[in-house]
Protein backbone atom coordinates (compact mmCIF):
# COMPACT_ATOMS: atom_id res chain seq x y z
CA UNK A 1 0.00 0.00 0.00
CA UNK A 2 0.91 3.39 -0.66
CA UNK A 3 2.02 5.87 2.36
CA UNK A 4 -0.64 7.21 4.73
CA UNK A 5 -2.22 10.17 2.77
CA UNK A 6 -2.31 12.26 5.88
CA UNK A 7 0.74 10.93 8.28
CA UNK A 8 0.26 11.04 12.31
CA UNK A 9 2.49 14.04 13.50
CA UNK A 10 4.54 15.79 13.58
CA UNK A 11 6.97 14.22 16.41
CA UNK A 12 10.41 15.66 17.15
CA UNK A 13 13.51 14.32 15.04
CA UNK A 14 14.78 11.81 17.60
CA UNK A 15 11.02 10.56 18.25
CA UNK A 16 11.81 6.88 18.04
CA UNK A 17 9.36 4.27 16.96
CA UNK A 18 9.82 0.40 17.96
CA UNK A 19 7.87 -2.72 18.34
CA UNK A 20 7.39 -4.76 21.86
CA UNK A 21 6.83 -8.10 22.34
CA UNK A 22 7.39 -10.51 25.62
CA UNK A 23 8.96 -13.79 26.55
CA UNK A 24 6.72 -15.78 27.45
CA UNK A 25 4.11 -14.58 24.50
CA UNK A 26 6.99 -15.54 22.06
CA UNK A 27 9.76 -17.48 22.82
CA UNK A 28 8.63 -21.34 22.77
CA UNK A 29 11.21 -23.34 24.06
CA UNK A 30 10.45 -23.64 27.96
CA UNK A 31 12.20 -26.76 28.42
CA UNK A 32 14.99 -26.29 26.59
CA UNK A 33 18.83 -25.54 27.53
CA UNK A 34 17.98 -25.33 31.34
CA UNK A 35 14.92 -23.24 31.30
CA UNK A 36 12.81 -23.88 34.30
CA UNK A 37 8.83 -23.76 34.51
CA UNK A 38 7.52 -20.29 35.42
CA UNK A 39 4.35 -19.20 36.92
CA UNK A 40 2.97 -19.01 33.71
CA UNK A 41 3.68 -22.14 32.63
CA UNK A 42 2.47 -23.69 35.56
CA UNK A 43 -0.66 -21.53 35.79
CA UNK A 44 -1.37 -22.41 31.93
CA UNK A 45 -1.22 -25.90 32.04
CA UNK A 46 -3.83 -26.05 34.70
CA UNK A 47 -7.42 -27.31 33.11
CA UNK A 48 -9.68 -24.04 32.30
CA UNK A 49 -7.07 -21.54 32.81
CA UNK A 50 -6.61 -20.15 29.15
CA UNK A 51 -8.81 -20.45 26.52
CA UNK A 52 -8.52 -23.32 24.32
CA UNK A 53 -6.22 -24.65 27.11
CA UNK A 54 -3.47 -23.10 25.06
CA UNK A 55 -0.44 -22.71 26.42
CA UNK A 56 2.85 -20.71 26.02
CA UNK A 57 5.17 -24.35 24.84
CA UNK A 58 5.83 -23.33 21.59
CA UNK A 59 3.91 -19.69 21.24
CA UNK A 60 6.21 -18.04 18.28
CA UNK A 61 9.30 -20.41 18.55
CA UNK A 62 11.25 -17.15 19.29
CA UNK A 63 14.01 -19.13 20.74
CA UNK A 64 14.98 -21.29 17.58
CA UNK A 65 13.42 -18.36 15.10
CA UNK A 66 15.01 -15.32 16.78
CA UNK A 67 17.36 -14.44 13.67
CA UNK A 68 14.88 -13.89 11.01
CA UNK A 69 12.46 -12.26 13.64
CA UNK A 70 14.64 -9.55 14.16
CA UNK A 71 15.23 -9.35 10.39
CA UNK A 72 11.72 -8.88 10.29
CA UNK A 73 11.98 -5.75 12.49
CA UNK A 74 14.75 -4.39 10.75
CA UNK A 75 12.33 -4.75 7.88
CA UNK A 76 9.71 -2.13 9.27
CA UNK A 77 12.52 0.73 9.72
CA UNK A 78 11.99 0.66 13.57
CA UNK A 79 14.64 2.04 15.47
CA UNK A 80 14.10 -0.21 18.57
CA UNK A 81 13.10 -3.35 19.70
CA UNK A 82 11.09 -4.02 23.35
CA UNK A 83 11.30 -7.72 24.52
CA UNK A 84 11.83 -8.91 27.89
CA UNK A 85 14.10 -11.12 29.32
CA UNK A 86 12.55 -14.66 30.79
CA UNK A 87 13.63 -15.07 34.56
CA UNK A 88 13.46 -18.94 34.93
CA UNK A 89 15.62 -19.05 31.33
CA UNK A 90 18.61 -16.93 33.20
CA UNK A 91 18.11 -18.23 36.81
CA UNK A 92 15.93 -21.32 36.47
CA UNK A 93 14.59 -21.42 40.22
CA UNK A 94 15.01 -17.55 40.77
CA UNK A 95 18.04 -17.75 42.75
CA UNK A 96 21.31 -19.11 42.77
CA UNK A 97 22.31 -20.80 39.68
CA UNK A 98 22.57 -19.23 36.42
CA UNK A 99 21.92 -20.72 33.24
CA UNK A 100 24.44 -19.92 30.74
CA UNK A 101 22.18 -21.04 28.06
CA UNK A 102 20.02 -18.25 28.95
CA UNK A 103 22.64 -16.23 28.93
CA UNK A 104 23.88 -17.32 25.44
CA UNK A 105 20.62 -16.73 24.22
CA UNK A 106 20.50 -13.24 24.95
CA UNK A 107 23.16 -12.49 23.98
CA UNK A 108 22.85 -13.51 20.79
CA UNK A 109 19.75 -11.47 20.44
CA UNK A 110 21.13 -8.15 22.09
CA UNK A 111 23.96 -8.68 19.68
CA UNK A 112 21.86 -9.13 16.88
CA UNK A 113 19.56 -5.80 17.47
CA UNK A 114 23.18 -4.28 17.50
CA UNK A 115 24.03 -5.74 14.41
CA UNK A 116 20.89 -4.33 12.60
CA UNK A 117 20.69 -1.07 14.43
CA UNK A 118 18.06 -2.04 16.25
CA UNK A 119 18.38 -0.25 20.24
CA UNK A 120 17.52 -2.64 22.68
CA UNK A 121 15.17 -2.04 25.31
CA UNK A 122 15.08 -4.59 27.86
CA UNK A 123 12.15 -5.78 30.48
CA UNK A 124 12.91 -7.62 33.41
CA UNK A 125 9.80 -9.02 34.09
CA UNK A 126 6.83 -9.31 31.78
CA UNK A 127 4.96 -11.56 34.63
CA UNK A 128 6.96 -14.89 34.49
CA UNK A 129 7.95 -15.53 38.28
CA UNK A 130 10.49 -18.66 38.60
CA UNK A 131 7.73 -21.27 39.49
CA UNK A 132 10.31 -21.72 42.71
CA UNK A 133 10.02 -18.39 43.69
CA UNK A 134 6.27 -18.70 43.69
CA UNK A 135 6.64 -22.54 45.88
CA UNK A 136 7.91 -20.23 48.34
CA UNK A 137 5.17 -17.68 48.34
CA UNK A 138 5.99 -15.23 45.49
CA UNK A 139 5.45 -11.65 45.26
CA UNK A 140 3.80 -11.66 48.70
CA UNK A 141 7.11 -12.74 50.45
CA UNK A 142 9.87 -9.88 50.90
CA UNK A 143 12.83 -12.64 50.09
CA UNK A 144 11.30 -12.45 46.22
CA UNK A 145 12.07 -8.60 45.79
CA UNK A 146 15.80 -9.54 47.00
CA UNK A 147 16.00 -12.02 44.59
CA UNK A 148 14.62 -9.54 42.02
CA UNK A 149 17.25 -7.37 42.76
CA UNK A 150 20.27 -10.16 42.60
CA UNK A 151 18.58 -10.57 39.10
CA UNK A 152 18.60 -7.55 37.69
CA UNK A 153 22.26 -7.48 38.76
CA UNK A 154 23.11 -10.61 36.47
CA UNK A 155 21.35 -8.35 33.69
CA UNK A 156 23.30 -5.45 33.82
CA UNK A 157 26.32 -6.91 34.86
CA UNK A 158 25.98 -9.05 31.39
CA UNK A 159 24.18 -6.95 29.21
CA UNK A 160 24.39 -3.28 30.58
CA UNK A 161 26.78 -2.32 28.35
CA UNK A 162 24.80 -3.35 24.89
CA UNK A 163 21.40 -2.23 26.27
CA UNK A 164 19.85 0.99 25.64
CA UNK A 165 17.01 1.34 28.47
CA UNK A 166 16.01 -0.98 31.05
CA UNK A 167 12.74 -1.26 33.03
CA UNK A 168 12.05 -2.96 35.91
CA UNK A 169 8.66 -4.12 35.71
CA UNK A 170 5.98 -4.60 33.05
CA UNK A 171 2.16 -3.43 34.40
CA UNK A 172 2.61 -4.44 38.04
CA UNK A 173 -0.66 -4.04 38.50
CA UNK A 174 -1.35 -6.85 36.08
CA UNK A 175 0.61 -9.26 37.83
CA UNK A 176 -0.50 -7.95 41.66
CA UNK A 177 -4.34 -7.88 40.62
CA UNK A 178 -5.27 -9.77 38.20
CA UNK A 179 -2.73 -12.19 39.15
CA UNK A 180 -3.61 -12.35 42.79
CA UNK A 181 -6.90 -10.47 43.44
CA UNK A 182 -8.61 -11.06 40.41
CA UNK A 183 -7.21 -14.87 39.99
CA UNK A 184 -7.56 -14.28 36.25
CA UNK A 185 -3.84 -14.48 35.56
CA UNK A 186 -0.95 -16.35 36.71
CA UNK A 187 -0.48 -17.87 39.57
CA UNK A 188 -4.49 -17.65 39.96
CA UNK A 189 -5.15 -16.24 43.59
CA UNK A 190 -8.40 -14.27 44.84
CA UNK A 191 -7.28 -13.00 47.60
CA UNK A 192 -7.16 -8.94 48.27
CA UNK A 193 -4.48 -9.12 51.58
CA UNK A 194 -2.31 -11.07 49.52
CA UNK A 195 -2.44 -8.71 46.59
CA UNK A 196 -1.38 -6.00 48.67
CA UNK A 197 1.45 -7.96 49.58
CA UNK A 198 2.20 -8.30 46.34
CA UNK A 199 1.32 -5.02 45.02
CA UNK A 200 4.30 -3.69 47.92
CA UNK A 201 6.77 -5.99 47.22
CA UNK A 202 6.78 -5.48 43.76
CA UNK A 203 7.53 -2.36 44.26
CA UNK A 204 10.04 -2.49 46.72
CA UNK A 205 11.87 -4.89 44.01
CA UNK A 206 11.74 -2.44 41.53
CA UNK A 207 13.30 0.11 44.12
CA UNK A 208 15.74 -2.43 44.77
CA UNK A 209 16.62 -3.27 41.37
CA UNK A 210 16.96 0.56 40.33
CA UNK A 211 19.39 1.23 43.09
CA UNK A 212 21.30 -2.27 41.96
CA UNK A 213 21.16 -1.31 38.41
CA UNK A 214 22.64 2.33 39.21
CA UNK A 215 25.36 1.36 41.31
CA UNK A 216 26.77 -0.92 38.26
CA UNK A 217 25.72 1.21 35.59
CA UNK A 218 25.16 4.94 36.62
CA UNK A 219 24.66 5.86 32.72
CA UNK A 220 22.13 2.78 31.75
CA UNK A 221 18.59 5.08 31.76
CA UNK A 222 16.19 2.91 34.30
CA UNK A 223 11.91 2.98 34.14
CA UNK A 224 8.90 1.26 35.21
CA UNK A 225 6.00 0.41 32.83
CA UNK A 226 2.68 1.19 33.72
CA UNK A 227 -0.63 0.20 32.77
CA UNK A 228 -2.44 3.29 33.93
CA UNK A 229 -6.51 3.82 33.80
CA UNK A 230 -8.19 6.58 32.29
CA UNK A 231 -11.06 6.36 34.32
CA UNK A 232 -14.60 8.55 33.63
CA UNK A 233 -17.93 8.04 35.32
CA UNK A 234 -20.13 6.67 32.61
CA UNK A 235 -23.39 8.45 34.17
CA UNK A 236 -23.30 12.41 35.79
CA UNK A 237 -23.86 11.86 39.62
CA UNK A 238 -21.52 13.00 42.75
CA UNK A 239 -21.69 9.02 43.49
CA UNK A 240 -20.17 8.10 39.97
CA UNK A 241 -17.59 10.94 40.42
CA UNK A 242 -16.54 9.89 43.67
CA UNK A 243 -16.37 6.56 42.61
CA UNK A 244 -13.90 7.53 39.75
CA UNK A 245 -11.87 8.92 42.37
CA UNK A 246 -11.61 5.57 44.14
CA UNK A 247 -10.97 3.76 41.33
CA UNK A 248 -8.19 6.11 40.36
CA UNK A 249 -6.80 5.73 43.82
CA UNK A 250 -6.83 2.01 43.73
CA UNK A 251 -6.31 1.06 40.22
CA UNK A 252 -3.39 3.96 39.39
CA UNK A 253 -2.42 5.75 42.62
CA UNK A 254 -1.71 2.66 44.52
CA UNK A 255 1.30 2.21 41.87
CA UNK A 256 2.34 5.66 40.96
CA UNK A 257 2.24 7.45 44.34
CA UNK A 258 4.77 5.10 45.75
CA UNK A 259 6.73 5.27 42.73
CA UNK A 260 6.55 8.91 42.30
CA UNK A 261 6.01 10.15 45.45
CA UNK A 262 6.84 7.52 48.27
CA UNK A 263 3.58 7.39 49.68
CA UNK A 264 0.65 5.71 49.35
CA UNK A 265 -2.87 7.12 48.64
CA UNK A 266 -4.69 7.99 51.27
CA UNK A 267 -7.76 6.47 50.73
CA UNK A 268 -6.49 3.10 49.93
CA UNK A 269 -4.72 3.25 52.93
CA UNK A 270 -7.75 4.03 55.61
CA UNK A 271 -9.37 1.05 54.20
CA UNK A 272 -6.77 -1.58 53.43
CA UNK A 273 -3.58 -0.16 54.63
CA UNK A 274 -3.36 -2.97 57.23
CA UNK A 275 -2.93 -5.72 54.55
CA UNK A 276 0.73 -4.07 53.65
CA UNK A 277 3.64 -5.90 54.86
CA UNK A 278 4.44 -4.00 58.76
CA UNK A 279 7.31 -2.72 56.87
CA UNK A 280 5.58 -0.59 54.19
CA UNK A 281 6.57 2.86 55.95
CA UNK A 282 10.38 2.28 56.00
CA UNK A 283 10.28 0.65 52.52
CA UNK A 284 9.05 3.90 50.54
CA UNK A 285 12.13 5.68 50.47
CA UNK A 286 13.52 2.66 48.68
CA UNK A 287 10.64 2.30 46.80
CA UNK A 288 10.63 6.05 45.40
CA UNK A 289 13.42 6.30 43.12
CA UNK A 290 15.23 8.50 40.58
CA UNK A 291 14.08 7.25 37.04
CA UNK A 292 14.96 8.08 34.01
CA UNK A 293 11.60 7.76 31.93
CA UNK A 294 8.52 5.52 32.54
CA UNK A 295 6.75 4.02 30.36
CA UNK A 296 3.01 4.28 29.47
CA UNK A 297 0.81 0.99 27.61
CA UNK A 298 -2.17 2.41 26.72
CA UNK A 299 -5.44 0.22 24.54
CA UNK A 300 -8.80 1.24 25.81
CA UNK A 301 -10.61 3.95 28.57
CA UNK A 302 -11.93 2.58 32.03
CA UNK A 303 -16.04 3.51 32.22
CA UNK A 304 -17.27 3.05 35.54
CA UNK A 305 -20.25 3.65 38.06
CA UNK A 306 -20.79 3.65 41.81
CA UNK A 307 -20.82 -0.04 42.96
CA UNK A 308 -24.71 0.34 45.03
CA UNK A 309 -23.75 -3.08 46.83
CA UNK A 310 -22.32 -2.01 49.97
CA UNK A 311 -20.73 -5.34 50.92
CA UNK A 312 -18.22 -4.37 47.43
CA UNK A 313 -14.54 -4.01 48.50
CA UNK A 314 -13.00 -1.07 47.72
CA UNK A 315 -13.02 1.08 45.54
CA UNK A 316 -16.94 0.15 45.17
CA UNK A 317 -17.18 0.06 41.69
CA UNK A 318 -18.05 -2.04 38.95
CA UNK A 319 -17.07 -1.56 35.00
CA UNK A 320 -19.92 0.40 32.96
CA UNK A 321 -21.69 -1.69 29.86
CA UNK A 322 -20.33 -0.14 26.39
CA UNK A 323 -21.76 2.77 25.34
CA UNK A 324 -24.04 1.19 22.07
CA UNK A 325 -22.14 3.52 19.61
CA UNK A 326 -18.89 2.51 20.85
CA UNK A 327 -16.11 1.29 18.61
CA UNK A 328 -14.59 -2.34 19.66
CA UNK A 329 -11.79 -4.53 19.12
CA UNK A 330 -12.44 -7.93 18.68
CA UNK A 331 -11.70 -8.16 22.38
CA UNK A 332 -14.59 -6.22 23.03
CA UNK A 333 -11.96 -2.74 23.81
CA UNK A 334 -13.22 0.46 23.41
CA UNK A 335 -11.34 2.78 20.92
CA UNK A 336 -11.06 6.06 22.08
CA UNK A 337 -8.01 7.57 21.31
CA UNK A 338 -8.04 11.07 22.82
CA UNK A 339 -8.56 9.66 26.37
CA UNK A 340 -4.67 8.22 26.32
CA UNK A 341 -4.48 12.59 25.92
CA UNK A 342 -6.38 13.11 29.05
CA UNK A 343 -4.27 10.33 30.94
CA UNK A 344 -0.94 11.90 30.36
CA UNK A 345 -1.67 15.49 31.04
CA UNK A 346 -3.28 14.24 34.45
CA UNK A 347 -0.22 11.87 35.27
CA UNK A 348 2.38 15.35 34.22
CA UNK A 349 -0.24 17.57 36.85
CA UNK A 350 -0.10 14.86 39.52
CA UNK A 351 3.51 14.45 39.39
CA UNK A 352 6.90 15.70 38.89
CA UNK A 353 7.77 12.99 35.97
CA UNK A 354 10.68 12.23 33.89
CA UNK A 355 9.78 11.41 29.78
CA UNK A 356 7.96 8.65 28.71
CA UNK A 357 7.25 6.61 26.07
CA UNK A 358 4.32 4.65 25.08
CA UNK A 359 5.53 1.05 25.62
CA UNK A 360 2.53 -0.52 23.66
CA UNK A 361 -0.37 0.16 22.28
CA UNK A 362 -2.23 -1.86 19.61
CA UNK A 363 -5.17 -3.45 19.09
CA UNK A 364 -6.91 -7.05 18.82
CA UNK A 365 -8.09 -7.54 15.46
CA UNK A 366 -8.24 -11.36 14.41
CA UNK A 367 -8.42 -10.62 10.51
CA UNK A 368 -6.63 -13.93 8.79
CA UNK A 369 -4.74 -14.13 5.16
CA UNK A 370 -6.50 -13.92 2.10
CA UNK A 371 -4.91 -14.97 -1.25
CA UNK A 372 -1.81 -14.30 1.34
CA UNK A 373 -2.59 -10.76 2.73
CA UNK A 374 -3.89 -9.46 6.04
CA UNK A 375 -6.14 -6.72 5.15
CA UNK A 376 -6.20 -5.12 8.74
CA UNK A 377 -7.82 -1.78 7.86
CA UNK A 378 -9.14 -1.69 11.33
CA UNK A 379 -5.94 -1.63 13.08
CA UNK A 380 -4.38 0.70 11.04
CA UNK A 381 -7.17 2.70 11.68
CA UNK A 382 -6.40 2.45 15.80
CA UNK A 383 -2.75 3.00 15.50
CA UNK A 384 -3.02 5.80 13.16
CA UNK A 385 -5.61 7.75 15.48
CA UNK A 386 -3.33 6.75 18.66
CA UNK A 387 -0.03 7.99 17.21
CA UNK A 388 -2.01 11.05 16.58
CA UNK A 389 -2.85 11.62 20.11
CA UNK A 390 0.92 11.08 21.15
CA UNK A 391 1.39 13.91 18.37
CA UNK A 392 -1.34 15.68 20.27
CA UNK A 393 0.13 14.97 23.91
CA UNK A 394 3.57 16.40 22.51
CA UNK A 395 1.85 19.52 20.97
CA UNK A 396 0.65 19.92 24.98
CA UNK A 397 4.77 20.02 26.14
CA UNK A 398 3.82 16.03 27.29
CA UNK A 399 7.74 14.66 26.78
CA UNK A 400 6.59 11.53 24.77
CA UNK A 401 9.54 10.27 23.20
CA UNK A 402 9.05 7.25 21.44
CA UNK A 403 6.10 4.96 20.42
CA UNK A 404 6.20 0.91 20.66
CA UNK A 405 3.51 -0.83 19.12
CA UNK A 406 2.19 -3.75 20.48
CA UNK A 407 3.05 -6.25 18.91
CA UNK A 408 5.86 -7.22 16.48
CA UNK A 409 3.50 -10.56 15.40
CA UNK A 410 0.50 -12.43 17.06
CA UNK A 411 1.26 -14.39 20.24
CA UNK A 412 -0.08 -15.69 23.13
CA UNK A 413 -2.55 -13.60 24.48
CA UNK A 414 -1.99 -14.58 27.75
CA UNK A 415 -5.84 -15.90 29.36
CA UNK A 416 -6.96 -15.40 26.03
CA UNK A 417 -4.78 -18.21 24.56
CA UNK A 418 -4.01 -17.64 20.77
CA UNK A 419 -7.24 -16.51 19.32
CA UNK A 420 -6.75 -12.70 19.79
CA UNK A 421 -4.29 -11.60 17.53
CA UNK A 422 -2.65 -8.08 18.10
CA UNK A 423 0.22 -8.21 15.62
CA UNK A 424 1.66 -6.35 12.71
CA UNK A 425 2.50 -9.69 11.61
CA UNK A 426 0.69 -12.58 11.32
CA UNK A 427 1.74 -15.68 13.03
CA UNK A 428 0.29 -19.43 11.41
CA UNK A 429 1.18 -21.34 14.52
CA UNK A 430 1.11 -24.50 12.58
CA UNK A 431 3.54 -23.89 10.78
CA UNK A 432 5.53 -20.98 12.22
CA UNK A 433 5.33 -18.85 8.81
CA UNK A 434 4.92 -15.28 9.42
CA UNK A 435 2.93 -12.44 7.32
CA UNK A 436 3.41 -8.97 7.39
CA UNK A 437 0.08 -7.38 7.70
CA UNK A 438 -1.37 -4.60 5.55
CA UNK A 439 -1.49 -2.48 9.37
CA UNK A 440 2.79 -3.90 9.33
CA UNK A 441 3.61 -2.71 5.91
CA UNK A 442 1.73 0.49 6.76
CA UNK A 443 3.96 1.09 9.90
CA UNK A 444 7.31 0.23 8.54
CA UNK A 445 6.45 3.19 5.56
CA UNK A 446 5.41 5.45 8.39
CA UNK A 447 8.47 4.59 10.57
CA UNK A 448 10.80 5.12 7.61
CA UNK A 449 9.12 8.43 6.68
CA UNK A 450 10.17 9.42 10.06
CA UNK A 451 13.49 7.99 10.02
CA UNK A 452 14.57 10.11 6.71
O1 LIG B 1 -0.38 -8.85 25.45
C1 LIG B 1 -0.44 -7.90 26.45
C2 LIG B 1 0.94 -7.57 26.98
O2 LIG B 1 1.60 -8.68 27.44
C3 LIG B 1 0.83 -6.58 28.11
N1 LIG B 1 0.04 -5.45 27.76
C4 LIG B 1 -1.23 -5.68 27.13
C5 LIG B 1 -1.08 -6.62 25.95
C6 LIG B 1 -2.45 -6.86 25.28
O3 LIG B 1 -3.32 -7.42 26.20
Amino acid sequence: MSAPSQKPGPFPDDFLFGVATAAYQIEGAVDIDGRKPSIWDTYSHEPGRVLNGDTGNIACNHYHLWESDLDLIKSMHVGAYRFSLSWSRLIPDGTGVVNQKGLDFYDRLIDGCLERNLKPFVTLYHWDLPQTLQDNGGWAQRSTAEAFAAYAALVVNEFGDRIDCISTFNEPWCSAILGNLMGVHAPGNQDLALALKCVHHQHLAHGLATKTIKSIRPELPVGIVLNLQSVYAAEQGEEHDAAVDRHRDFHNHLFTDPLFEGRYPQSVMNVLGQNLPDTWEKDLQTIQQPLDYWGLNYYQPTRVLHDKDSTANFPQTKDAPKAHDATLTDLGWEVAPATMVDLLSEMYQRYDLPPCFITENGACYNDSPVNGEVKDDRRIEYLDAHLKSVSQAISLDIPVQGYFAWSLMDNFEWSEGYDSRFGLVFVDYKTQTRTVKKSGHWYAQLAEIYLS
